[in-house]
């Protein structure tokens, strides 16, 4: 038996961006689907690469980690569109930096596309529903391209649609895979088919359940290999009614991302924060989905009807509005609504002694909720982009009224300066909201501040601070590999003789 090395999962080519050891899902975004996006289909029929390209920048600015490229459809040259729409993409450093999954059920289009893009990429999928032979074919030359490869839970009997089945498919792939091809198990990932709940038909009652229960199996005896899965299926019987389904997704999630599941395809827009789901409606959907009663589909069939009612009425009540002042903050940073935020931030400012404060005081106690909704799993990767961008359009606003106290302030007004200070974020780590606010309070004390942005490596930060002869440097980051990171940097200027504090 071969020995399997732990490696953690890093799939992006180039630096780990948004795909580190500390990333705890993986979220997959697939508008970039021709079966999954109208308009998408519309753009590459149309011919309108670079327009169909924008819909790739909105999924990695929306927090996608990888992007799921699809182009099977019957009146596209699959083959063709995939080259085309790969060599586009490839050419975009805002797209590119995330790593891409080639996905058909056309191997030739799935190889077409092997051969175009760079770094690393995940294809989906393979499966055994052709047989061993053909699998292992698929296996060594996805292998041979560097790939990591998502398995479906499907072979030559049909798709996995228990725990059993499951594991057992789950088993045989990777003992095939890891034994028989030498495939790295951290490449393989499996997507164990989320199958929708509540459908009325007993035979899907434990559909979610059983998947969760096979993502732990999957954890605990593939060693390495990752759990993903489209979520939105889940909640299939349950169309024209949002706020359910965004309950669905958020509680499938909170269990199957505690049993392991590491990677998914998920819409942030169709999602809710797990603690803001109101306890009777999430009573009735953790029945369903953990199969907790018998009458747990006709309890949540009976009460869908009053939340649509309610979902109907809360488009035009916004008593929300009426809260204090705090609560509004806390609020639109939790669900990312930017809409009032300019208003409730004018409303703080005009109640402090200074602008500052309202990042401090307001601001903070808002984003302090998101960090622990986020940390205990109760809020997902998507929805934390959307707060970062609320946070960032009030401290936005902000600014010129921080600069404004600066003239105010006489001692401060000093225009021969009081140094230099040199910001970044380092190497690994894209938090900057705090960053940049430290950095214009700094400013507002006239110092001068250069900001090298984000990620930046040690040596850049070592080369900018010689150039710019600067007082101090000052380093941010806030994922717990960022600490040795800063060690390092601070090694390396040990070893250079390079003193600044
Ligand atoms: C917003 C946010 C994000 C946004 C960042 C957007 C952006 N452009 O910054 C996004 C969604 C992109 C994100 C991504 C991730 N995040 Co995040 N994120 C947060 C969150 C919720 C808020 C951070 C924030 O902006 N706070 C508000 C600002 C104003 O506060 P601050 O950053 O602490 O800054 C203050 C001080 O620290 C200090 N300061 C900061 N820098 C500097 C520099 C100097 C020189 C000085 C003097 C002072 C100073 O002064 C600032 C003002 O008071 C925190 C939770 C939290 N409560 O901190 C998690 C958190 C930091 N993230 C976390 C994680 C795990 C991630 C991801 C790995 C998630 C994933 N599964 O992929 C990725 C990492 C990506 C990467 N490689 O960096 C974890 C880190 C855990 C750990 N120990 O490693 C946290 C703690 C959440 C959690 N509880 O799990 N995240």
């Amino acid at each position: 038996m071969k020995e399997i090395k732990p490696k953690y999962l890093k799939l992006s080519g180039l630096e780990p961006l948004v795909v580190t050891p500390e990333s705890n899902f993986v979220n997959v975004g697939e508008r970039t689907n021709v079966a999954g996006s109208k308009k998408f289909l519309r753009l590459i029929k149309e011919e309108k690469f670079e327009e169909a390209l924008d819909v790739a920048r909105e999924q990695v600015e929306g927090g996608a980690q990888i992007i799921d490229i699809n182009m099977d459809d019957g009146l596209i040259d699959g083959k063709r569109a995939m080259v085309k729409y790969l060599n586009l993409v490839i050419a975009e450093p805002d797209i590119a930096r995330v790593p891409i999954m080639i996905d058909s059920s056309k191997w030739e289009i799935i190889e077409a596309g092997l051969q175009v893009v760079q770094g690393k990429c995940v294809v989906n999928s393979i499966s055994l529903k052709e047989g061993e032979e053909q699998f292992i074919h698929h296996a060594k030359l996805i292998r041979r391209y560097g790939a990591a490869v998502i398995v479906m839970a499907f072979d030559e009997l049909g798709q996995a649609d228990n725990y059993d089945r499951r594991i057992e498919i789950a088993k045989r792939s990777y003992d095939i895979l890891v034994h028989k091809v030498g495939f790295a198990p951290e490449d393989i990932i499996f997507d164990l088919n989320i199958f929708p709940v509540a459908t009325g038909m007993d035979e899907h009652k434990l559909n979610a359940l059983d998947f969760i229960r096979a993502t732990k199996w999957v954890r605990e005896n593939l060693p390495y290999s990752s759990v993903s899965g489209g979520v939105s299926n889940v909640s299939f019987s349950f169309r024209g009614n949002n706020p359910v389904r965004e309950a669905m997704h958020s509680v499938f999630l909170y269990h199957a991302i505690k049993a392991g599941m590491n990677m998914g395809i998920v819409n942030p827009t169709m999602l809710e924060v797990y603690d803001d789901i109101p306890k009777d409606l999430l009573e009735r959907v953790e029945d369903v989905i953990l199969n907790r009663r018998e009458d747990a589909t006709e309890r949540l069939l009976d009460f869908a009807e009053s939340v649509i009612g309610k979902a109907k009425e809360s488009k035009v009540d916004l008593t929300w509005r009426k809260d204090p002042l705090q609560e509004r903050i806390t609020r639109a940073l939790v669900k990312g609504i930017d809409q009032y935020i300019i208003e409730d931030i004018e409303e703080a400012r005009a109640s402090v002694n200074k602008p500052i404060e309202v990042i401090e005081g307001h601001l903070m106690t808002g984003m302090n909720v998101v960090g622990d909704l986020f940390g205990n799993g109760k809020m997902f990767l998507p929805q934390v982009v959307k707060s970062a961008r609320v946070m960032k359009k009030a401290v936005a606003y902000l600014l010129p009224y921080i600069e404004e106290e600066k003239l105010k302030n006489p001692q401060i007004g000093d225009t021969q300066g009081n140094g230099k200070i040199l910001m970044a974020t380092v190497k690994g780590d894209v938090h900057d909201i705090g960053k940049n606010i430290v950095g214009v309070v700094l400013a507002c004390n006239n110092y001068e501040i250069i900001d090298l942005g984000v990620m930046v490596p040690p040596e850049r930060i070592i080369a900018a601070a010689i150039e710019h002869n600067v007082d101090i440097i000052g380093l941010s980051g806030l994922i717990t590999p960022s600490l040795d990171e800063m060690v390092h940097l601070a090694k390396e200027m040990e070893r250079k003789k390079f003193r600044v504090p």
